[in-house]
């Protein structure tokens, strides 16, 4: 269905953007932001599959849906990166819960297509539910499917076997998009079914392509960029489109490609990460004007930053990367951070907002790019264990503040504000008349200041490299407050009062000032908080922290209607979970997590988490007398604010033990190495030519393993010879990602191992790939005449991402060309990579290690193979070049509601150079590199993790001569417990 411009006006609602538009003389005009527009009003009830049509459109201000102003505060997570479909509703509610109501997803095309033509959305691939569940946690979706998408991940998205065809991806090359339409054909035909305008789901934006900054201003790449538009509204996608620019480029900006004459339902987003040590540049709408400006770029359309940098992925270790581990990248981009960057984003007219990555995960199986290791934690908000980390109290108070104060979707500058020390952002809205001044402290000392505001000098303290946020003006349900130096986390109507949220950092004092044409009665409800009334203003002042809330109300003083005015630091202001319930909205005190709230009559039913302090305190409809937690009743009392508090002791998290891990089989494999053994089914290496960006040696034979079919893990390789009775030394080109690694035989002989990233003569770096020539001498008893098999095992790692669209990910993996001194055999190659994909751990469990062949890494082996399986004890220490499988089960009995997360630990003396990939009931969990790290813990996801039954682990650990290899010690570590949890549908794991 192509959409023309009318109709499309009509489907989205883009009155509001013409009028919006209206007369404003194109770009830079100021008159597009002075534009008439929708005025402040309450934003769009939360979204699911209502079954009713609904607009999505936009204004220079921020997104518009049914009219009604939206702010976009999304966080991103990755389907993919949590392969246990259970754990992604825990995930959406945690978001939720903390204030996001958007959540942008990439979908991989790597992980749903095996192969040309053939795409699998079941299972942990099972799209449909993801956006199923997103829907009925009440969160907006945005749709990242790429075709490219870079996100750390094998050849950023791509298929191993896009590799093997002609034409140049992220380019309007014929073969490529014949390839990319089948793959949008398959995703478009799942999101049709959960479009928010047409109330099938909540899918409010959808991307085209990734940071796509090459081939801009060719012809090509506007053809692509064009081909992907009318492609998706071809499929019947009809919400809004854009792209995420690298940077503030002004790249792919509306009217920049041909959209078939339809307008309006395009956005321009621009990416940002910027680094931590950086002061926070303006690069929204209020920025330098221009295309380099961010957002100025396209002043008819929202400031948009479809990524912004939530913390950042972490390289391998060693001497050659330094990555440092993930509770580094949550350092140095802490809560401070955040608040300095999102807050200055506010400050700048962003109104949409996507925090890349807020639950990182997992890169499990062969996912991660060469860059990256298995753990993709990303020093997010929420840890790759599912724990809400300090991070997320930012997060919390901004989502909840855009959310339920309407005040801040539509913001402009207003008149300078200097203060020495700091840089002020001073911002209204025309409608309300609401001021909004962000603070920022650059400097590396606390700054103490008097603040000039159109409600008087207020005196504050902005910490080093922080920001600190304060409104004057607000309407606080019925009443109007002067100001506050606390930031106001949220106001709602819960039954028949108001309840206010305020936040600050622990050991600040709130100061808030509230309208009162008569004296009210004050109340307050803790100790600590001190009030006075003078001349038509009621002062408040409340410490925050140290005692956890401070509630005041306030009653009478002009409205009857009575005022909870709730305190908190920021470790308390994220147990404070308002939710909308069909009966009113409740506000929910006291749980680490609210997944859920129901109102039946006069009983208020709640799902969440608890702690081991729990105390809860709810505020809500009028009348509510009975509180049931988790499904039980709990003792309550009702509170003189009329809030329904616990009495009695909630239970807490009960111990949670993990056995040891014992009862440890080991067996070696590696028989590809000998002779002797058959290799006649194997692929034979006959390919002269390539569509590699390596070029095929000279003379040779294509031995790049992508040519054959082989995608992922492991590559064996056997050359047959015969005669080379004068040959020296054997010298194997390979190609990989960082840390691959090759080890050779000659005729069961072990000739040595390669592994990079060795900084020797022989390895060089080109584009997309790591390169290294291993020259092995042959000892004069292997010079026979005769026939002999020359056995390589390559550990080509993964595709290299195409981030520059150069076709980086095509560059070869395995060996690339063999050559002798001494003498030049004719060698006859053939080669074995992974075996036929497993149907439902898909085609990124498993290369082509024998044992993986052998089904050795699923559950239940066969009797008849138990004696070749010998018992061991860990720790081990053994000299051997070869592949060593280790076994063990272990059964775990984790009390039903407890919400346990599990982790494997590895460790060991880090001279020894040896690796193990790590195989939980079949599923390919990732890799540990014992020299390289810096990871040692690996997240096991519960659903694959059975958390009541039985377990079985596989190590398939690559040892070498040069150094000791264990294991050492391998422990199972609790990562996480919570008091509730959801129930978790088991992961099928088929065995043997
Ligand atoms: C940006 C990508 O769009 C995203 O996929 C991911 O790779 C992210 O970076 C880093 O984690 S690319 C930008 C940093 C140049």
């Amino acid at each position: 269905m192509a959409l023309s411009r009318r109709t499309f006006s009509a489907l989205t609602g883009c009155a509001a953007l013409g009028f919006a538009m209206g007369g404003s003389g194109g770009p830079g005009a100021p008159s597009a932001f002075a534009a008439r527009s929708v005025p402040t009003g309450p934003p769009p009830a939360p979204p699911r599959a209502d079954g009713r049509r609904h607009t999505i459109g936009y204004d220079p201000y921020s997104l518009l849906v049914d009219g009604r102003r939206l702010v976009v505060w999304s966080g991103e997570m990755h389907p993919f990166r949590l392969p246990s479909p259970s754990l992604w509703r825990d995930v959406l509610q945690k978001m939720r819960a903390h204030g996001f109501n958007t959540v942008s997803v990439y979908v991989s095309w790597n992980y749903h297509s095996p192969a040309p033509g053939t795409f699998d959305f079941s299972g942990v691939r099972d799209l449909d539910l993801f956006l199923r569940t997103a829907a009925e946690t009440g969160l907006y979706v945005i749709l990242r499917p790429g075709p490219y998408i870079n996100a750390e991940v094998d050849g950023g998205g791509f298929p191993g076997w896009l590799t093997a065809t002609k034409g140049t991806a992220r380019t309007a090359d014929p073969t490529y998009l014949g390839h990319v339409d089948a793959w949008l054909t398959q995703v478009d035909r799942i999101v049709r079914r959960h479009l928010y305008t047409q109330g099938r789901g909540t899918v409010l934006l959808y991307q085209l392509e990734n940071e796509y900054d090459s081939h801009v201003t060719e012809a090509t790449g506007r053809a692509y960029m064009s081909h992907l538009y009318k492609k998706v509204r071809a499929d019947g996608i009809d919400v809004p489109l854009f792209h995420n620019d690298k940077g503030r480029n002004g790249y792919w900006v509306p009217g920049s490609f041909d959209t078939g004459g339809e307008e309006g339902g395009y956005l321009y987003g621009f990416d940002g990460y910027p680094s931590p040590s950086q002061n926070p540049p303006d690069w929204g709408k209020f920025g330098p004007g221009g295309p380099k400006g961010g957002a100025t770029a396209s002043p008819n359309t929202p400031g948009f930053v479809p990524e912004f940098g939530g913390g950042w992925f972490d390289p391998w270790g060693g001497a050659w990367f330094d990555g440092k581990g993930y509770p580094e990248a949550r350092r140095t981009r802490d809560s401070a951070y955040e608040r300095r960057f999102y807050l200055t984003n506010l400050a700048n007219g962003l109104t949409l907002h996507n925090v890349y990555m807020t639950f990182g995960g997992t890169s499990w199986g062969w996912l991660p790019a060469p860059v990256v290791y298995t753990s993709y934690d990303y020093g997010a908000a929420i840890d790759e264990a599912r724990n809400v980390t300090a991070k997320m109290a930012p997060m919390h108070q901004l989502g909840h503040l855009f959310q339920r104060v309407p005040d801040f979707a539509r913001l402009d500058r207003a008149a300078d504000v200097t203060v020495p020390g700091l840089k002020v952002y001073h911002l209204a809205n025309p409608d309300t008349g609401a001021q909004v001044y962000v603070t920022r402290n650059d400097g590396t000392k606390p700054v103490t200041a008097e603040l000039p505001t159109n409600a008087g000098k207020l005196r504050i303290t902005v910490p080093a490299r922080d920001a600190r946020m304060l409104a004057t003006g607000l309407r606080l349900g019925r009443r109007t407050m002067k100001y506050s130096t606390a930031q106001p986390v949220l106001c709602v109507t819960a039954g028949k009062r108001d309840v206010a949220v305020f936040a600050g950092r622990r050991g600040d004092l709130a100061d808030l000032v509230l309208e009162c044409p008569q004296e009210p009665n004050v109340t307050r409800l803790d100790p600590e908080a001190g009030w006075a009334y003078e001349r038509g203003e009621l002062h408040v002042g409340a410490p925050l922290g140290e005692a956890g809330l401070s509630r005041v109300l306030v009653t009478g003083g002009g409205t009857e209607t009575p005022l909870v005015l709730l305190f908190a630091d920021d470790a308390t202001s994220m147990r404070i979970f308002p939710h909308d319930t069909p009966s009113g909205t409740v506000v929910v005190y006291g749980p680490t997590l609210l997944r859920h709230a129901e109102v039946h009559g006069t009983e208020v039913r709640l799902t969440g988490d608890l702690d081991d302090d729990p105390v809860i305190e709810v505020w809500g409809p009028r009348g509510i007398d009975t509180l049931v937690w988790n499904g039980r009743r709990v003792p309550t009392r009702v509170t003189l604010s009329g809030s329904l508090m616990t009495t009695g002791t909630l239970p807490g998290v009960p111990e949670v033990r993990l056995p040891e891990l014992t009862g440890w089989r080991m067996r070696t494999e590696n028989p590809e190495a000998g002779p002797s053994f058959d290799d006649s089914r194997w692929r034979r290496a006959d390919r002269t030519t390539s569509y590699s960006t390596t070029p095929v040696p000279k003379g040779g034979p294509v031995l790049f393993a992508d040519d054959y079919g082989f995608h992922y893990g492991d590559v064996w390789y056997r050359g047959t010879y015969s005669g080379g009775t004068g040959i020296e030394s054997v010298r194997l080109s390979y190609s990989s990602g960082t840390q691959g690694l090759l080890m050779a035989w000659l005729d069961g002989e072990p000739l040595g191992t390669h592994r990079l990233p060795v900084p020797d003569a022989t390895t060089t770096i080109r584009k997309g790939t790591w390169e290294a020539t291993a020259t092995f001498p042959v000892r004069p008893e292997l010079r026979s005449p005769g026939r002999h098999v020359l056995s390589v095992l390559v550990r080509r790692m993964q595709h290299d991402q195409d981030g520059k669209g150069d076709d980086t990910h095509k560059a070869a993996r395995g060996l690339t060309s063999v050559s002798f001194t001494g003498a030049a055999p004719e060698v006859s190659w053939r080669l074995q990579g992974e075996r036929a994909v497993d149907p439902v751990r898909g085609p990124l469990n498993n290369g082509g290690l024998y044992g993986e062949r052998e089904g050795w890494h699923l559950p239940g082996l066969p009797d008849r193979d138990d004696r070749e399986w010998e018992p061991v004890t860990f720790p081990r220490e053994e000299r051997r070049q070869g592949v060593t499988w280790y076994r063990t089960t272990f059964r775990l009995s984790v009390p039903g509601d407890v919400d346990a997360s599990v982790g494997l630990r590895l460790e060991d003396d880090p001279y020894r150079a040896y690796r193990a990939q790590i195989f939980l009931n079949g599923w390919n969990m990732g890799q540990y590199i014992n020299n390289v790290g810096p990871q040692h813990t690996f997240v096991l996801p519960n659903g694959i993790l059975r958390t009541r039954g039985a377990n079985t682990l596989a190590l398939a650990v690559l040892s070498e001569f040069t150094t000791l290899s264990g294991p050492g010690k391998v422990s199972l570590t609790l990562l996480g417990a919570a008091a509730g949890g959801l129930p978790v549908t088991p992961v099928p794991s088929p065995g043997h």
